[in-house]
């Protein structure tokens, strides 16, 4: 069983994407989906799962990968309504296993989920990409929210960026204020082992993504940022459902990560990957390129051979492309720029699977 190939969609009325036009990049056999309109910590039901469900049926993709079941803050805070927030996590988890969900990707970054500050930096080819500039992100926070924000267009919503959450950044910055990294490391570990007989049960792996820049913002703790803490994570709560979106662009923001180095590790944890590549620039800023390995530093070729050798059978997705070809669509998430990557990905691993037969051949 080879990789399974997966197109993150953000759903009717909420993406410009067509699953007819997903349809048409080969290979790709699972929607990577999510019920973007839900806050975080409300109960999925089994209706709005399924209506899902009917939508991706005509094109017989599965819906084995869910994105964005976001965490509520009391659960990072270990707010007073924390084991009430955990146990409609795990309904949700109980109603997403009866369509034969898998793994749900999720994160624990406090208050704001991806950050940049240029969602269309212009490329030398004219393309554009998100931009994350260090100098912007020292003091207000208000100020690149109101950015992000004001980057949603026709409905549109960033998951992790909902405004009714954006619009209570006091309140939030005083509830995460006692908030110390060990005790994010507490809640988070406390959260999972509350999880983990319910995800046996139901099959479905918990798939946290990295944060995104791996490194404190604003003087937020953020945890899941290198090596040492996927050794952590993955120590703490030992168990094969508590697993990694090992995200490739969110590691390899800070060229201290290796990458590969960590498929190889930890590839049997791995349940769900992100390829995307990184340019860095020596002031400590970053964009977001193509998925080729020389346009960046991330090291494309030597992460996904490292997937190829360890036989890797999990999920993998393209993760932010560019903007080309004039595509009006979210940004980094356009159809033209992550259909290129994904047959970057086909390109490579069909030459592996290739001389790797032709080696046994012999
Ligand atoms: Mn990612």
């Amino acid at each position: 069983m080879p990789m399974k190939m997966g197109f993150r969609w953000f759903g009717e009325g909420n993406d410009s994407i067509k699953l007819a036009d997903i349809k048409q990049i080969p290979g790709v056999s699972s929607i990577v989906w999510s019920l973007h309109h839900k806050m975080p910590g409300e109960t999925w039901t089994k209706e709005e799962i399924a209506k899902v469900a009917d939508q991706l049926a005509p094109y017989e993709f599965d819906m084995d990968v869910v994105e964005s079941v976001n965490i509520h803050d009391d659960i990072k805070t270990a707010g007073p309504g924390r084991d009430q927030y955990i146990a409609n996590y795990i309904e949700t988890i109980r109603n997403l296993s009866a369509f034969g969900v898998k793994v749900i990707c999720y994160n624990f970054m406090p208050i704001f989920d991806w950050t940049r500050t240029d969602l269309y930096f212009e490329l030398e080819d004219g393309s554009t990409a998100l931009y994350y500039e260090k100098a912007k992100i020292q003091d207000d926070p208000k100020q690149m929210a109101e950015y992000i924000l004001s980057m949603q267009k026709d409905g549109m919503t960033f998951p992790g960026w909902e405004p009714g959450r954006m619009a209570r950044l006091d309140e939030l910055f005083a509830a995460y204020r006692p908030v110390s990294k060990e005790a994010l490391w507490a809640n988070l570990i406390y959260f999972l082992k509350a999880l983990m007989p319910v995800c046996r049960e139901c099959g479905i792996k918990m798939a946290i993504h990295p944060d995104d820049p791996p490194w404190d913002i604003f003087g937020l703790p953020r945890l899941i940022i290198d090596e040492a803490a996927i050794d952590r994570l993955l120590t703490e709560v030992d168990d094969p459902y508590n697993c990694l979106t090992l995200c490739s662009g969110s590691f390899s923001a800070n060229p201290e990560n290796n990458v590969a180095d960590m498929v190889r590790k930890h590839c049997s944890r791995i349940a769900f990957a992100h390829i995307r590549n990184v340019r860095h620039y020596p002031n400590g800023d970053f964009s977001e390129v193509s998925h080729r390995d020389c346009d960046g530093h991330s090291g494309i070729l030597d992460i996904v051979k490292a997937y190829h050798d360890c036989g890797f059978e999990g999920y993998i997705r393209p993760d932010h492309g560019r903007h080309i070809w004039g595509e009006q669509c979210r940004p980094g998430y356009g159809l033209y720029d992550r259909g290129l990557g994904i047959m970057y990905m086909w390109g490579i691993w069909d030459m592996l699977d290739k001389l790797k037969e032709e080696r046994e051949k012999k």
